[in-house]
């Protein structure tokens, strides 16, 4: 149930570097803290070759947030989620502590100078479309999925 004022918003989070799987849970619990945040379900967590980056495999998860925020405020809040977990960024891809990414805000369509949603490049990756299958099924299309099956990606236990 979405209340009045409640928008459904899809968060990803990844990460490479140092402790992901910790990284990943400590983000998710203070999300869930969060004001302006009224709920959080998470995927279950997965490792995933990097995609169009170097470095260690990742750990990606995909969370359903229910919001009160505006998207630029909830991207902000993922911003000081990130600086939390001691993300720097010296070049494009690089490989990070910790990334979230604002993927879906309600049905919005942003673009401007800091965010654009939805996500880009959501649709083609598996470490996206996997995680958001358990969370929403409707929502991933069977012909993207087909389409990321070269990229290597496990759940994990
Ligand atoms: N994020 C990127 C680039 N490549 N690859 C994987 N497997 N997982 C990611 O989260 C990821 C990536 C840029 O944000
Ligand atoms: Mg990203
Ligand atoms: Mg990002």
């Amino acid at each position: 149930m979405t209340r009045r004022g409640e928008v459904t918003a899809y968060v990803g989070l990844g990460a490479n570097l140092g402790d992901p799987v910790a990284a990943l849970r400590l983000a998710l619990d203070r999300l869930g803290q969060a004001a302006g945040i009224q709920g959080v379900r998470a995927s279950g967590f997965y490792r995933s070759a990097p995609v169009d980056a170097a470095g260690p495999w990742y750990c990606n998860a995909v969370a359903e947030v229910r919001t009160t925020l505006t998207a630029p405020a909830l991207l902000a809040l993922l911003q000081s989620l990130e600086r939390a977990a001691g993300r720097q960024r010296p070049y494009r891809n690089a490989p990070r502590t910790l990334d979230l990414d604002v993927l879906l805000y309600g049905s919005a369509r942003i673009a401007s100078p800091d965010l654009t949603v939805p996500h880009p490049r959501w649709r083609q990756r598996a470490f996206v479309l996997r995680p958001l299958q358990e969370l929403d099924p409707a929502r991933v299309d069977a012909a993207d999925l087909a389409a990321v099956a070269d990229q290597a990606i496990e759940r994990l236990p």
